[in-house]
């Protein structure tokens, strides 16, 4: 892509061409350092002059994130919303198989003229979010897209990032037997705004009723933020939107993009830092790794050396 193209592209987005938002993503997922500058130029244009709600929708694998999400966005799709999903996908970086698998889960909201679907891979980076989540984010801002919602499964460091791309954040829970809480880490529980304990429906009703009893006994949070849903026939999806309505009152949205803004300018930052340092470097550090091999120098005094000879 030609920097004069960034124009075009900026264009295309705000007229709502999806085409134009697709090559938008992919060059701010780009890790080539040319795409990376031609990224930032499409990122520091933008007006921002729209608003959108953002949700993080995570849970354990097959818990049913896509199908919920389908459900929600297809509701509020109807209700003359403009929806954009960006599913995170740890594991599409291999198989990319995944990506027609999103798309046919979310078969009735992949359908609407309102929604737009992005599977993005993770690339193994940040434990299931990929660093430019956030600025895919803007960009379907600028699209005019008024509800964001990002599907992440809960694992690794993305439990604490997630918190940063949404105003809200849903955790989704699978009904478990008995006392079986099924091992969801206290951290996640207690980042999360709303429980929604999903496929309330066939064999597994009275489960998922006795799983939301519990949460309902065993959380910190309010006990109405804690929901029976089956996102499969369509159950309790709007009263969820109902009480993402009522929290998102409650919630300082301003403040929330501001802090938002900064975690990902430091977050990205550092990381592009390191990779400068490193790749400027290497040869100090491979240098080194041969004095450790050849015992010339002991562990200690690498360390040492390294930081002499890069950090002074
Ligand atoms: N009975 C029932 N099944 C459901 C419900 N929601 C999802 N499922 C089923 O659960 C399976 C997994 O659903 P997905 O929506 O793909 O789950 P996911 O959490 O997005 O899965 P990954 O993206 O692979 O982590 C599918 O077979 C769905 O049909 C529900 O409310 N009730
Ligand atoms: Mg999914």
């Amino acid at each position: 892509m030609m920097p004069a193209d960034i124009n075009k592209l900026l264009a295309g987005i705000k007229t709502g061409d999806r085409i134009a938002l697709s090559q938008a993503i992919t060059l701010v997922e780009s890790i080539k350092s040319g795409d990376q500058d031609l990224s930032r130029k499409l990122i520091g244009n933008l007006t921002n002059s729209n608003q959108a709600i953002r949700l993080a929708v995570s849970g354990s694998p097959g818990v049913g994130k896509s199908t919920f999400i389908d459900a929600i966005g297809f509701y509020l799709a109807e209700h003359g919303h403009r929806i954009a999903v960006l599913a995170i996908d740890p594991s599409s970086a291999q198989s990319r198989g995944s990506i027609l698998g999103d798309k046919t889960r979310m078969s009735r909201l992949s359908r609407h003229p309102n929604a737009f679907i992005r599977p993005s891979p993770a690339g193994g980076l940040l434990g299931g979010i990929a660093t430019s989540t956030y600025e895919a984010s803007l960009l379907c801002e600028e699209a005019g897209y008024d509800v964001i919602i990002i599907e992440t499964v809960g694992v690794g460091q993305s439990e604490t990032l997630v918190r940063h791309l949404a105003d809200l954040f849903l955790l989704l829970l699978q009904p478990a037997a008995g006392d079986d809480l099924q091992g969801i880490k206290k951290g996640i529980l207690e980042d999360a705004d709303l429980l929604l304990v999903n496929k309330w429906d066939s064999h597994m009703k009275q489960e998922a009723e006795r799983t939301h009893a519990a949460y309902r006994l065993t959380w910190s949070k309010s006990r109405d933020q804690v929901k029976l849903i089956s996102s499969l026939e369509d159950i309790g999806i709007e009263d969820v939107w109902e009480s993402i309505t009522f929290l998102l009152k409650e919630t300082d949205s301003q403040l929330k993009r501001k802090e938002r803004e900064i975690f990902w300018f430091l977050e990205n930052t550092r990381r592009l830092m390191l990779k400068y340092f490193l790749e400027k470097n290497s040869a100090i550090l491979d240098n080194l790794v041969d004095n450790l091999k050849a015992r010339s120098i002991n562990y200690s005094e690498a360390i040492e050396n390294a930081l002499k000879k890069i950090c002074t």
